[in-house]
C-alpha cells in the first residue's frame, strides 16, 4: 500500500517540480474525459470524424459545432480542489512547471501562472487558411451534436478552426520543447489524470524518469505510466492532491 505521506515528503523536498495533467484533472469539475468507460467523449463520439484535419475539411459545420458545444461547457465549469492544490504546489516551489494536455483554462482559473498547453486551447480559434488568431465566436452555443458553420477570417475569408491539436497534427513546437526541457530538469514529476496513451505527450513522464526524477502518479485506474512511477496514488485528483499538499 503506497502511503501518500511518503509521496508528500518527496514532493515537499523537491526544488524543481513538473505537474503533468490530463483530462482526469478536470473530470470532477464536470469536463468529460476522452477514454473513461461510459462517460468518455470517445465512447460517444467518433474521434476520426471530429478531431482530425480531414474531419474539418470534410464537414466543418459538424466539427465547429462540436467544439463550440465543448467551449460553452468549459465556460460553465470551475476549478476543483485538485487544480487548487496544483496552484498551491506552484506557490510553494516557484520553479514548478505545469504542463497540461487539457484544452480548458481551469489551471489558469485556479491560479497557475503559465501552464504549458500541449494540445492547444478551446479559447484560441484561428484561421484554417492563414493561421491568424480569431476572436472567440459570439454565436449562441449550439446544443450537443448540433452543426454550426464556422465564422470566416476577416483577413482572408478562410474558415475559423478550433485552436486545438488534432490527431496527425504536430504539437506546437515551443511548448513541446519547453515541456521536454522541464522534464529533463525536474526532481519530481507529478502525473495526474492521464491515460498516457497519446504521444508525444505520454513520453513526458518517461523522459523525467529517465533523467532521474521521482514520478508520482494520481489516477483511479492503472495506466502504462504505472511502470515509471515510484508512487502510484490510486484515487481522484480532487481527493488525493489536497492530501498530497496538506
Ligand atoms: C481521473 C479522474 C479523476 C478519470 N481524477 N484521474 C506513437 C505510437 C502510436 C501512435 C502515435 C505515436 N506517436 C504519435 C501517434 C499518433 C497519435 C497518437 O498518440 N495516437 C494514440 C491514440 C495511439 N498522436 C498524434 O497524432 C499527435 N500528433 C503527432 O504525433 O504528430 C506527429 C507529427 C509531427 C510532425 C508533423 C505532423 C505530425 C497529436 C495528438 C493530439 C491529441 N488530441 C486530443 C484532442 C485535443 C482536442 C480536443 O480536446 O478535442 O487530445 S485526443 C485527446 O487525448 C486529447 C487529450 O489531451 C489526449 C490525452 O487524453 P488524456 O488527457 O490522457 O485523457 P483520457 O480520457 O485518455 O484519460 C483520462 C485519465 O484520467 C484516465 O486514466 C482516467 O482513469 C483518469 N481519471 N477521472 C484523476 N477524477
Ligand atoms: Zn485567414
Amino acid at each position: 500500500m503506497v502511503d501518500v505521506r511518503d509521496a508528500a515528503k518527496a514532493l515537499a523536498g523537491a526544488g524543481r517540480v513538473v505537474v503533468f495533467t490530463g483530462a482526469g484533472m478536470s473530470a470532477e469539475s464536470g469536463v468529460p474525459t476522452f477514454r473513461d468507460a461510459l462517460t468518455g467523449l470517445w465512447e460517444r463520439f467518433d474521434a476520426q470524424a471530429l478531431a482530425t484535419p480531414q474531419a474539418f475539411e470534410d464537414d466543418p459545420d459538424l466539427v465547429w459545432g462540436w467544439y463550440e458545444w465543448r467551449r460553452s461547457l468549459a465556460l460553465r465549469v470551475a476549478p476543483n480542489p485538485g487544480h487548487e492544490a496544483v496552484a498551491a504546489i506552484e506557490a510553494h516551489a516557484p520553479h514548478t512547471v505545469v504542463i497540461t494536455q487539457n484544452v480548458d483554462d481551469l489551471h489558469e482559473q485556479a491560479g497557475s501562472t503559465a501552464p504549458i498547453h500541449l494540445h492547444g486551447s478551446l479559447f484560441t480559434p484561428r484561421c484554417a487558411t492563414c493561421s491568424r488568431p480569431a476572436e472567440p465566436s459570439r454565436e449562441a452555443a449550439p446544443e450537443e451534436g448540433r452543426r454550426l458553420a464556422p465564422p470566416r477570417c476577416e483577413h482572408c475569408g478562410g474558415p475559423i478552426r478550433p485552436g486545438v491539436v488534432w490527431f496527425g497534427e504536430a504539437l506546437p513546437a515551443e511548448p513541446l520543447e519547453a515541456a521536454v526541457q522541464a522534464a529533463t530538469e525536474c526532481d519530481v514529476l507529478l502525473t495526474i489524470g492521464t491515460s498516457g496513451l497519446v504521444y508525444p505527450a505520454a513520453d513526458i513522464p518517461v523522459v523525467a524518469a529517465k533523467f532521474g526524477a521521482t514520478v508520482i502518479q494520481v489516477n483511479p485506474q492503472p495506466t502504462p505510466l504505472d511502470a515509471v512511477a515510484a508512487f502510484n496514488l490510486t484515487g481522484t485528483a480532487a481527493t488525493v492532491l489536497p492530501a498530497l499538499v496538506s
